[in-house]
């Protein structure tokens, strides 16, 4: 084989494995069985996992913890089982590659009537054009490294998702091998930002009380580092959005907690709603943000600045990227321009570390949550699912360096269980999920794959009988389920039973035995039918107004 050559698909996992991801998530077929056998003889492990969508959702989550995520599938019946995973990273902005095996191209140009094609070849690759950065079908091994170049030079830069089919007989066929890899790099329109600077100095100048409030996009272009400079050099007080939680350490001593408009903790709530300039970096207004818009975020006293441009007041500037801006206000902070250490932040309550127990005490949702706040660790991978375990840990302020992940915007029930497969590859680290029982029916099997990978996840199961947050919306028997006993079913799927827990005795039994697992360990924590956290209660109320024209 002539040195300077490569196969296709070795081309593509090279690049994967190059910008971290060395795990790919997938179900086999008869169109992808050519790549698969690629895997394997390649760097990148294969991850067989139970369903595609649960694949999606691994990658998504691989993605968050590696900065870069894959998932492989056989064409359409595969690819668009897995479409709504990759539709929840684009609105997530995470990094996944979606790889789609198609029939080979022979078959493609007749036409034929082969089985998962739909009778027309593009459908599926067209669905995913809306959803992605870059959707490429490599049908041409002499432009194809370009097309994954330019591709993945996309994922990286917009942090979103991309989509590659590959035809079967595309696998082997050859191409050059991986050169330099070129980055999208954008730089700001200096006039713009020297305006925006000079704008957002006066107006931070003149503030009595600035407070600055994190979104996610801090996290997702790893902007962590350049912010922390400028708060730590200003001194002002910081708050985060639910999707920017963890952006920086929470043990951070100008940390004041989680911003949620009227769901807000008192404290936070009354420094936002009383601050004169409100500094948004890397956030949207989001309903989950945002407290169901209840948030008082006026413009008259808002900077936004977003990963490419910054919106002041009623107007915008383009052309100017964040982690510009950030240095230039920290530049500012530096050089005696902006008033340092304006206000003695009160730093987020650690109300969470003395709970009384009772041993026989009926188990609440608020005990529950109150007590795990002081299991998790330093370091920790904390993902909670939509409903009461994401309401209520949004609210819990966690330890040291602990990466807080949920997919609070698109807010897709099941992804946790798919995501805690993906993070779950990051050994030195303690994945820790907490899912709701009606969110984990629509994923539950892809315990089987952790089992199977031996991988050690420490799940809590919130077992309230049913979908809470859609009783506290508009209640009615839609909202119950089949009940399963969950506990059982890491033994079903080839492990050992887990814990069933009903009291407070019984919780701290399992914390015991979970603290010195050696292997995954599920825990089903049973709460009453109708008992809400605070946070569920007033988004449930948030929400069924938002829709009451629907119910009669
Ligand atoms: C894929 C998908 N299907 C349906 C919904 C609507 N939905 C949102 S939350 C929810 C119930 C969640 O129930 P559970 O996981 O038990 O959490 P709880 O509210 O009980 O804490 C449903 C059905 C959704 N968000 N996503
Ligand atoms: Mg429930």
């Amino acid at each position: 084989m002539d040195k300077n050559k490569t196969s296709v698909s070795q081309y593509l996992l090279y690049r994967l494995q190059e910008f971290g991801s060395k795990h790919m998530f997938g179900v086999c077929g008869d169109f992808l069985l050519g790549f698969i056998n690629q895997i394997y003889k390649s760097p990148v492990t294969m991850i067989n996992c139970c369903n595609e969508l649960n694949a999606g959702y691994a990658a998504d989550g691989y993605a968050r913890i590696n900065g870069l995520g894959a998932v492989t599938t056989t064409f359409t019946v595969g690819e668009l089982s897995a479409i709504n995973a990759i539709a929840g990273s684009y609105a997530e902005q995470v990094p996944v590659v979606m790889i789609a095996g198609s029939p080979e191209l022979r078959h493609a140009r007749a036409n034929k009537m082969l089985h998962h094609t739909l009778g027309d070849y593009s459908i599926a690759r067209e669905m995913f054009r809306k959803i992605t950065v870059a959707c490429e079908r490599l049908d041409d091994p002499l432009h194809a490294p370009q097309q994954i170049d330019m591709a993945l030079s996309r994922c990286l830069y917009y942090k979103k998702p991309i989509y590659f089919e590959l035809p079967a007989d595309m696998v082997t066929a050859k191409c050059a091998k991986p050169g330099k890899f070129l980055s999208i790099v954008k730089t700001s329109n200096p006039d713009a930002l020297a305006e925006a600077l000079s704008e957002s100095l006066h107006l931070l100048k003149q503030a009595k009380k600035p407070i600055i409030i994190l979104g996610m996009e801090i996290i997702r272009h790893g902007l962590q580092d350049i912010v922390k400079k400028f708060i730590e050099k200003s001194g002002f007080p910081y708050c985060t959005f639910v999707t920017g939680k963890t952006t920086l350490s929470e043990d951070h001593p100008q940390f004041i907690g989680c911003y949620k408009g009227g769901w807000s903790r008192e404290y936070v709530a009354e420094v936002v709603d009383s601050s004169d300039c409100i500094l948004l970096l890397g956030g949207f207004f989001i309903d989950s943000d945002t407290g169901g818009f209840t948030a008082h975020l006026e413009k008259s006293k808002l900077i936004q600045a977003n990963f490419e441009q910054t919106n002041i007041k009623n107007h915008t500037y383009s052309e100017i990227m964040l982690s510009d801006y950030i240095k230039g206000l920290t530049k500012a902070v530096s050089a005696g321009k902006l008033p340092s250490g304006l206000i003695p932040a009160k730093t987020a309550l650690k109300d969470q570390s003395k709970v009384k127990v009772t041993s026989g005490k009926k188990l609440t949702v608020k005990h529950f949550f109150k007590r795990v706040a002081s299991f998790l660790n330093e370091e920790d991978i904390v993902i909670a699912e939509v409903g009461d375990c994401l309401y209520s840990m949004a609210g819990t302020l966690l330890p040291k360096n602990t990466t807080f992940i949920s997919q609070s915007f698109y807010n897709s029930i099941g992804y946790t269980v798919g995501a805690a497969l993906g993070t779950s590859f990051s050994k030195k680290r303690r994945t820790i999920l907490f899912v709701g029982d009606g969110s984990f029916q629509l994923t539950a099997q892809e315990i089987s794959t952790m089992l199977r990978y031996d991988l050690k996840p420490i799940i809590f199961l919130l077992n309230n009988q049913g979908y809470a947050i859609e009783r506290a919306i508009h209640d009615g028997p839609y909202n119950d389920l089949q009940p399963w006993r969950y506990h059982l079913i890491p033994q079903a799927l080839g492990g050992e039973a887990g814990i069933n827990v009903h009291t407070e005795g019984e919780l701290e039994s399992a914390l015991k035995v979970a603290e010195n697992a050696k292997k995954l360990t599920f825990i089903e924590i049973n709460v009453d039918k109708y008992d809400f956290g605070d946070t569920l209660r007033l988004a449930g109320s948030a929400m069924a107004e938002s829709s009451k024209n629907s119910y009669d």
